[in-house]
């Protein structure tokens, strides 16, 4: 399956992060704490690379806590700030604010040697579809700015939110496009809820959360859908759920796409437990 997800509004969104990235400091770009390198894009880096970048890695709260500290040191190795956080209960916030100034010190000092102003930072976030920049931008803020689960490319006037530690965000958080640029890293971001789901069958996804997690945590397939051969293949796995959970069509055969979908769910909950991709 190939995934070739690049929607008609990643254009305009390009265009529009493009635009806003000159009236910021720094660029706070999201990424999903579970498939950190999945989520990033080299093109935007670059046209974002005059500006300093810190690297968020949001929903930490789903992921396998020693690989979220590994994804950190890769992206610290390759020179960039990082932090992790949990967008949904405010974990990690003070980090992240005592981050950014930090990472504004520098330019505020060279601010100061040319006699200039020093001026709050002012930052902009930036992510791909529902890695959770509205809940993020709410969380820090305190208050409601953004719509959470909004459809995207709505073009208001650019507001400036001031949060306590004098740092001003962009109240429109910016829609980043992952580059997708082999199979495995597309069947990722579709498990995660990135891509469309037009772009994917759910089967797909499901064969491949699956095989993930008969490598990963393969007791899982005991523990909450009660099958006890936790190595089956794929496809005797999934009748074997079907018919545990009572999923069974009018001819009482599995109902293979509603147990698809399940596990998916079940994933992008957290019910499967904490389990990282990259
Ligand atoms: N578990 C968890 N869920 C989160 C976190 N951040 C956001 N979400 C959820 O992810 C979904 C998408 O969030 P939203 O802010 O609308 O994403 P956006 O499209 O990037 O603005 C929502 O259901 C949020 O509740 C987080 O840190 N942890
Ligand atoms: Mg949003």
């Amino acid at each position: 399956m190939a995934i070739n997800w690049y929607p008609g509004h990643m254009v305009k969104a390009k265009r529009e992060i493009a635009e806003n990235i000159k009236l910021v400091d720094i660029v706070l770009m999201l990424l999903d704490a579970r498939a950190p390198f999945s989520c990033r894009n080299p093109e935007l880096e670059k046209i974002i690379s005059r500006k300093k970048i810190i690297f968020i890695l949001n929903k930490m709260d789903l992921a396998s806590p020693s690989s979220t500290q590994q994804y950190q040191q890769r992206l610290q190795q390759e020179g960039y700030p990082t932090a992790a956080m949990d967008s949904s209960t405010g974990k990690g916030a003070k980090e992240v604010l005592q981050l950014i100034k930090s990472v504004y010190q520098q330019q505020a000092e060279e601010m100061l040697s040319k006699g200039r102003r020093i001026r709050s930072p002012r930052v902009m976030v930036v992510g791909v579809p529902n890695i959770g920049k509205s809940t993020f931008l709410n969380c820090l803020v305190g208050k409601k700015v953004a719509q959470t689960g909004a459809k995207p490319g709505v073009t208001r006037g650019k507001q400036w939110v001031r949060v306590r530690e004098d740092i001003e965000f962009m109240d429109t958080p910016g829609l980043m496009w992952p580059k997708v640029e082999e199979e495995e890293q597309g069947l990722k971001l579709a498990l995660l809820n990135i891509v469309g789901e037009n772009a994917y069958e759910e089967y797909e996804v499901a064969l491949y959360l699956l095989k993930t997690l008969q490598v990963k945590t393969p007791q899982i397939f005991f523990t909450r859908y009660r099958v006890e051969d936790v190595q089956l293949d794929a496809e005797t796995m999934l009748a074997e759920i079907a018919r545990n959970r009572g999923y069974l069509n009018k001819g009482g055969m599995p109902d293979i796409d509603k147990t698809c979908h399940l596990l998916l769910q079940d994933y992008r909950r957290g019910n499967l437990g904490r389990i990282s991709l990259d």
